[in-house]
């Protein structure tokens, strides 16, 4: 029986957003984040007797999408000395490009597949590598809870950890989904642009730092210290956007009329933080008992907007 290999997204609360090596995926920074349950991706690996296929929500996937596919399976093949060509059938329960991390979990859960139809053993660590070669972030969706993606020099030192799979933190995420529609710049062509910014060397000194000051809260269990921070590095990423040359943003004016309402709910004593990937959605950080107050205040405020509520997902996991 065909297995079916289950990765859920993670979001980054201290963010990757560049690289050393392009090929290997190699990051400039170290990264941090929260493995979530509402957004994940079921991927099933079988042999074609024709070509290499690749099926996205049962149906067949051509063009770019494909293509990214196929060359990682067969950089993986070359790896492993395997062959044979096959058909990929992958399930995203996320909203597909829009800044919710897909290629999070699809790269994930590609490189457990992958791993099952060979029977190929490998450690977690291992298989975080693998993952890591198709898309950065994928190295921190092998693991639940909260994961820590440690930069490394090598194929061999970059490679994502646990920090603990089962937190303890009260911490709910909120997905404001503004726009369902693919973004414009890809991240790995935006986190390039990103580099002509003069700030973006600054905040690379910073990254270790404010990669502690995460990990302190998350050990003290300080909800307040780890909003403040996630919602500092993800301004200091945005702003590095719009400050390179020339200059992009992935904000819309939907997502600055979401910021300014975290910040007036906070004001009001709601306490909450946002943080904001390579798209315009913005994701709300909050407590249990703020959830429904601040869902309805995001009802009111936007018409036909979809909020999901999410917390803390689970590691990679095969289903059968
Ligand atoms: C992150 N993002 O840490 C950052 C924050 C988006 C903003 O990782 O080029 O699809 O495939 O390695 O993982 C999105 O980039 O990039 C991402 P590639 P990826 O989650």
């Amino acid at each position: 029986m065909t297995k079916t290999i289950r990765a859920h997204t993670n979001i980054a609360l201290i963010k990757y957003w560049g690289k050393a090596d392009s090929q290997l995926r190699l990051p400039l920074m170290s990264s941090l984040s929260m493995t979530l349950d509402k957004f994940y991706t079921d991927t099933q690996i079988t042999n074609s007797s024709t070509t290499n296929e690749f099926y996205l929500n049962g149906s067949k996937q051509t063009g770019n999408s494909a293509q990214r596919v196929f060359t990682y399976i067969k950089k993986l093949q070359a790896k492993f000395g395997v062959s044979g060509n096959l058909i990929v059938k992958s399930t995203n329960h996320v909203p597909t490009a829009a800044g919710l991390a897909s290629s999070s979990s699809a790269f994930a859960a590609l490189a457990g597949a992958f791993c099952e139809h060979y029977h190929i053993k490998v450690s977690q660590t291992e298989l975080s590598r693998l993952a890591r070669l198709g898309s950065g972030s994928a190295s921190r969706s092998i693991f639940g809870g909260f994961a820590i993606w440690q930069k490394g020099t090598t194929d061999e030192s970059s490679y994502a950890y646990a920090l603990t799979e089962k937190p303890k933190m009260d911490l709910q995420l909120l997905a404001i989904e503004l726009n369902q529609l693919p973004k414009d710049l890809p991240s790995t062509a935006g986190m390039q642009q990103a580099q002509t910014s003069p700030f973006f060397k600054p905040w690379l000194a910073r990254n270790e730092a404010e990669l502690n000051t995460m990990i302190n809260a998350i050990k003290a269990n300080d909800f307040s210290s780890l909003g403040q921070q996630a919602e500092l590095n993800a301004m200091e990423m945005h702003a590095i956007n719009l400050s390179a040359n020339p200059g992009f943003t992935y904000f819309e004016p939907n997502t600055l009329r979401a910021i300014k309402l975290v910040q007036q709910l906070r004001n009001s004593g709601i306490e909450c933080y946002c943080t904001i990937d390579a798209g315009p959605n913005v994701k709300v950080l909050c407590q249990l008992r703020n959830v429904k107050e601040i869902t309805s205040r995001f009802m009111s405020e936007f018409q036909n907007v979809k909020i999901i509520h999410a917390s803390f997902g689970t590691g990679i996991s095969c289903l059968n």
